[in-house]
């Protein structure tokens, strides 16, 4: 169990309940109630949902799912155009919310922050009543609700903030997590993507006890650096601080492999899955980088990178695809085989493309 000098930490993650819908309902009262999604047109090429309001999701609408299967669900739902100023100016907001209590906040997105309040600004003392304040004050001044998780680590913070939503707080204490890891699915854990899930269950790793059994020696071995957070974090242990104002200089999305890989057409779907993770978080930071980068690590442990730059920002999913799959054909892999695959944006531009959308009325399709 994780001991802080003599004391435990108070980390709060909050994060907003269907964040661009919300904007929109709230912005929009004609939208309120209505099942919505925000995202691309149904009949727009690539057209995908970024997220869907409560109501919309009653019928399985779910965010990066096609805007046309959408529509099937749920004939009468309202598709808009994100405005990702609207989304800005709101996040803005709500950090400017946090700071009363605490200049500890790391962001993660536009619409979710971890805040360790240890310490607070106002002396209140208790994490659970700043969780309150906090959700109290993002309803009555921005009319927005958003679900909180408190803890003493990020990593059950983070879990904890999904487990009650929309307008949730939940509040796994002390001595409650270590038996709360041990329930966790694997597919819970943060860096566990769908691969390595499949891979744990083949072994009979269902849920944090199941990885609790291991060693350290083993788990490292079976998930080289994850092994040993996953050790680490089914015990409570999550030392990560929470970084104020990370300046954020690049977004990746990378997998290790079960079984190592040739050339060919497995893992070019690898490469597709990985470079759509990545460009998911992309378009949730809402910062398109200048240059895409490819790792690949090979079965002996050596490691290439290959990456290309423009002079424009990479605002288009397809094309982020395409350019992954140029690096990759055009690297020379000396004929190894692939444990590592890795995608990654950076050299940070604010997007051009995307003010032909802002700031214009929901568009009805
Ligand atoms: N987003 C996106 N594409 C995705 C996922 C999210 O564009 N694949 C955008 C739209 C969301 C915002 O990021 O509103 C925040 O993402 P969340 O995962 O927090 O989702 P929501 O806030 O919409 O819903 P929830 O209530 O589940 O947090
Ligand atoms: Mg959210």
């Amino acid at each position: 169990m994780e001991k802080a000098v003599g004391k435990w930490r108070k980390i709060i993650h909050v994060d907003m309940d269907a964040f661009y819908a919300s904007v929109e309902q709230r912005d929009f009262p004609e939208l309120k109630g209505k099942p919505l999604v925000v995202g691309g047109s149904p009949e727009g090429r690539g057209g995908v949902v970024a997220t869907a309001s409560y109501e919309a999701r009653a019928y399985g609408i779910r965010s990066a799912m096609s805007s046309k299967k959408a529509q099937q669900l749920c004939p009468y739902a309202i598709f808009v155009y994100p405005r990702f100023s609207a989304y800005k100016e709101v996040s803005r907001q709500i950090r400017a919310i946090f700071s009363r209590y605490t200049d500890l906040i790391e962001p993660l997105s536009l619409d979710e922050a971890y805040l360790d309040v240890t310490e607070d600004k106002l002396n209140i003392g208790s994490a659970i009543t700043i969780a309150e304040e906090i959700k109290k004050a993002i309803k009555e001044e921005l009319h927005l609700t958003a679900s909180a998780g408190v803890s003493i680590n990020k990593f059950v913070a983070k879990i904890a903030s999904d487990m009650n939503k929309p307008d949730g707080l939940t509040f796994i204490g002390p001595s409650k997590v270590e038996q709360f890891m041990e329930k966790l699915p694997v597919e819970k854990f943060h860096g566990v993507g769908k691969v390595t899930a499949q891979r744990m269950k083949m072994q009979g790793i269902r849920k944090g006890s199941d990885l609790k059994k291991l060693s350290e020696e083993r788990l490292t071995l079976l998930f080289g650096k994850s092994g040993k957070f996953f050790y680490n974090i089914v015990r409570g242990i999550d030392h990560r601080a929470v970084k104020p104002d990370r300046e954020i200089k690049s977004i990746s999305s990378e997998d290790t492999f079960s079984y190592d890989l040739d050339k060919g057409s497995e893992l070019y779907d690898h490469l597709l899955r990985i470079t759509q993770n990545a460009f998911k978080r992309v378009n949730q930071y809402q910062m398109f980088g200048r240059t895409i980068t490819v790792k690949v690590k090979f079965a002996d442990f050596k490691q290439i990178t290959r990456s290309a730059s423009y002079d424009y920002a990479i605002t288009d999913e397809n094309e982020a695809i395409l350019l992954a799959r140029t690096l990759v054909e055009n690297a020379d892999f000396e004929g190894k085989s692939v444990r590592l695959l890795g995608v990654g944006f950076s050299n940070f531009h604010e997007p051009k493309m995307r003010s032909r959308i802002e700031g214009r009325q929901p568009t009805l399709f």
